[in-house]
């Protein structure tokens, strides 16, 4: 009978290491183990044996049946785990990767404006976007009956406190608080009572520039702005001066650039003009000087301020501002 349960043993352990599936397994232990199986076959016969060997195969038929049934156990677990692990994986296939996200295009044109002017000395500073009607007109040399101040145009949080219009405030603060030479510039949102459309929003953002300095004059604007012009838009692009006004400069101009879809001959985009608008600007005028502390016979500068959402408009040929302010990635990713 122990010649029997070792060939139980070694039968059933070479068929559980073959079983293929969960199925075949469990066939297997009723067949070996089950309560008709062969190993119970065998122990039926135990009565025929004399009291000295049965304890011995009684321990023996213990031992075959602990050992096969656990290797029965450990194979229908490894299929088991095998199942959990659901459709099998193709390695071969590309993975799909998630858009990480990029950088908005007007950021793009913001750091781009502000590097270049950083090559040219300027600083780049930032400010509050809620301003005192004195730092957003009134030492801007901006009357508060101008229509720049008027409740229609500007966002009123309180009395005398304001979502800044521009970021020029910005520039007051730094002149108030750094002697001459001052060279910054200040990109930042602004906000104005404006209707969404087309070419406008009522949250828009901006850079300014300021240079201020002894013997400044308006030929050092023209050769700066020239010189950001080339390396922005290409060494063929054309700066025009035209004759502006602003309550804080004087004299006042604005700044055209030849149009780069066209190249000047004329097209939709610049209205058949052959210019396209990038910026307003003009010496600043004496009255900021003194409103912030900066002795206006001593000190002359210029300052300008572009959009540039404008400007990545004109850049990328996009048709309607909107399209910069709805967060669709369809239109994002293409930038990144
Ligand atoms: C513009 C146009 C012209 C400007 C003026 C100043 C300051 F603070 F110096 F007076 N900052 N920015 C300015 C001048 C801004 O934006 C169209």
């Amino acid at each position: 009978m122990l010649a029997q349960l070792r060939d139980l043993e070694r039968e059933g352990l070479e068929a559980a290491r073959a079983g293929g599936d969960a199925g075949a397994l469990e066939a297997l232990r009723t067949e070996y183990l089950g309560r008709k199986g062969r190993l119970t076959g065998i122990l039926r016969r135990l009565g025929e044996l004399g009291a000295e060997e049965k304890p011995v195969v009684g321990a023996e038929a213990n031992r075959v049946k602990e050992a096969l049934g656990a290797l029965l156990d450990e194979r229908a677990a490894s299929f088991a785990s095998a199942a959990d692990a659901g459709p099998r994986i193709d390695l071969s296939l590309p993975g799909r990767r998630r858009w990480e996200g990029g950088v908005h295009p007007v950021t793009l044109v913001i750091d781009e404006i502000c590097d270049i002017f950083r090559d040219l000395g300027f600083s780049r500073v930032a400010g509050p976007e809620v301003e005192t009607v004195e730092y957003n007109f009134s030492k801007l040399n901006t009357p508060l009956d101008h229509p720049a101040a008027d409740m229609h145009d500007t966002f009123y949080l309180s009395d005398g406190v304001v979502l800044r219009t521009h970021t020029s405030p910005v520039q007051a603060h730094v002149m108030e608080n750094h002697a001459p030479p001052v060279r910054v510039v200040v990109p930042g949102m602004a906000y104005r009572r404006d209707p969404f459309d087309a070419s406008h929003a009522p949250a828009f953002a901006q850079v300014e520039g300021l240079a201020v300095d002894e013997g400044i004059t308006f030929a050092d604007f023209k050769a700066t702005i020239s010189e950001f012009v080339r390396r922005f838009f290409g060494a063929d692009a054309k700066t025009r001066f035209r004759p502006s006004f602003f309550p804080f400069t004087e004299p006042s101009a604005e700044v055209d650039v030849s149009c780069r879809i066209c190249r000047g001959a004329g097209c939709s985009a610049c209205k058949h003009t052959g210019w396209m608008e990038i910026m307003g600007s003009g010496m600043v005028h004496p009255s900021v000087f003194t409103n912030v502390g900066y002795d206006p016979e001593k000190y002359t500068g210029y300052a300008f301020g572009m959009g540039p959402a404008r400007i990545a408009m004109q850049r990328y040929g996009l048709p309607d501002i909107r399209l910069l302010y709805e967060s669709d990635m369809r239109f994002l990713r293409q930038f990144v």
